[in-house]
């Protein structure tokens, strides 16, 4: 625990809250007193919505105020922290209505070895990679862990979650908490021959919250998904699925000569299947023009309450059609503030 940061939190707290001083300066002596802070849940829940507030890499920051924060601080086995993760993604996915959602756990205790709560697995094959190539290390992990994926393109990874220096353990998840999506295209049909899906709810697993001075090393939260980031990234990067070239077969693109733009026509028609699919199977998702938009706002909101607005403008940005967003057009300043959510170093 850092004193001069709980100090600097708890004022922030008073003052965004309207507490009074008088307020401050007991919360200060009790924490002094047992050199202890251990945070209230409310003021927990505040810490992880301003840590939302203060991603500089992420354009979904408008709900900021919405994040709904469990605090499981208390659960001490890795059976607990299991049917917890469980609650989450239950909660968050709501069949289909996306929760912006974060578990706490016990700060110093708890990590859980998952990038991201529900993932696919990637396996090195003769015949070149079968599955997500970004989670080959990962899998291989499990697989010493004991767990056998079923071999599919698409197999859910297990949680693995480590309790202080202990062996970490290895749970499935059933598969009625995962919700999936089939890609389809509203016009080329034969796109389904792909036989594409993605999961509905991102909820990145091995970030840090930094809160007060406490830092909490395990803490998965979630939102709902930009179009692009399974369109133009999982889908689309050379080594993740790389589909582009499929993609262009099935819709009869010539990908012999760069001039005819294959990969930008292959790019928008793929995205765009992403895009219907989600909203015909109901699950929540934006598209990056919208999103900018709601980022635009943010900033609006941000400005009327006097906060500077940080932001990482090579994350910002769309991967598609960038300066058709406002955000290409304007500098932001990359400053670090507090709470806020950091990469921590790999558990294995
Ligand atoms: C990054 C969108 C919710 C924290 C991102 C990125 C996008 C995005 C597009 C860039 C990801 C990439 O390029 O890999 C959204 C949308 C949300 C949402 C549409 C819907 C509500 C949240 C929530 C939190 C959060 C709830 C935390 C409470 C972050 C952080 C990053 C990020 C920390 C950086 C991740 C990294 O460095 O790898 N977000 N986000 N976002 N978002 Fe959000
Ligand atoms: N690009 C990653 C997910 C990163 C976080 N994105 C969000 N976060 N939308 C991917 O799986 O494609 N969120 O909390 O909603």
């Amino acid at each position: 625990m850092n004193i001069q940061e709980t100090s600097e939190f708890l004022k922030q707290y008073k003052e965004e809250l309207g507490l009074s001083d008088e307020w401050y300066e007991n919360r200060m002596k009790d924490i002094r007193s047992d050199s202890d802070y251990y945070p209230t849940t409310e003021e927990l829940t505040f810490g992880a919505r301003v840590a939302w507030r203060n991603s500089n890499r992420c354009i979904g920051r408008l709900f900021w105020k919405s994040l709904y924060v469990f605090d499981e601080r208390e659960l001490q086995t890795e059976e607990e922290i299991y049917m917890a993760l469980l609650r989450h993604i239950n909660f968050a996915t709501n069949n289909g209505k996306i929760r912006p959602t974060i578990t706490v756990f016990k700060s110093n205790a708890v990590r859980i070895w998952n990038c991201q709560l529900i993932r696919y697995a990637g396996y090195e094959t003769e015949g070149g990679v079968l599955g997500d190539p970004h989670s080959i290390e990962f899998t291989k992990i499990c697989q010493q862990l004991g767990w056998q994926g079923e071999g599919t393109g698409f197999d859910i990874l297990p949680l693995v979650i480590q309790i202080a220096e202990n062996d970490p353990k290895i749970f499935d998840i059933p598969k009625e908490y995962i919700l999936e999506v089939p890609i389809r295209h509203p016009h080329y049909e034969k796109m389904t021959d792909l036989n594409l899906k993605w999961y509905a709810v991102p909820i990145v697993s091995n970030m840090k919250l930094s809160c007060g001075g406490i830092e909490f090393h395990a803490a998965p939260f979630n939102g709902w998904y930009m179009g692009t980031e399974i369109g133009a990234r999982n889908f689309a990067d050379i080594d993740r699925y790389n589909l582009l070239p499929k993609v262009a077969e099935i819709i009869g693109l010539d990908t012999n000569s760069n001039i005819s733009l294959w990969k930008d026509r292959a790019l928008v028609e793929l995205n765009v299947a992403v895009l219907h699919s989600f909203k015909e199977a109901g699950v929540s998702i934006v598209d990056h023009h919208t999103a900018a938009q709601q980022f635009k706002l943010f900033e609006q909101q941000e400005e009327d309450n006097n906060r500077q607005v940080t932001g990482n403008w090579s994350w910002l940005i769309p991967p598609m059609s960038p300066a058709a967003t406002h955000i290409f057009h304007k500098p932001i300043a990359n400053i670090i503030k507090k709470p806020n959510y950091f990469y921590q170093k790999r558990p294995y």
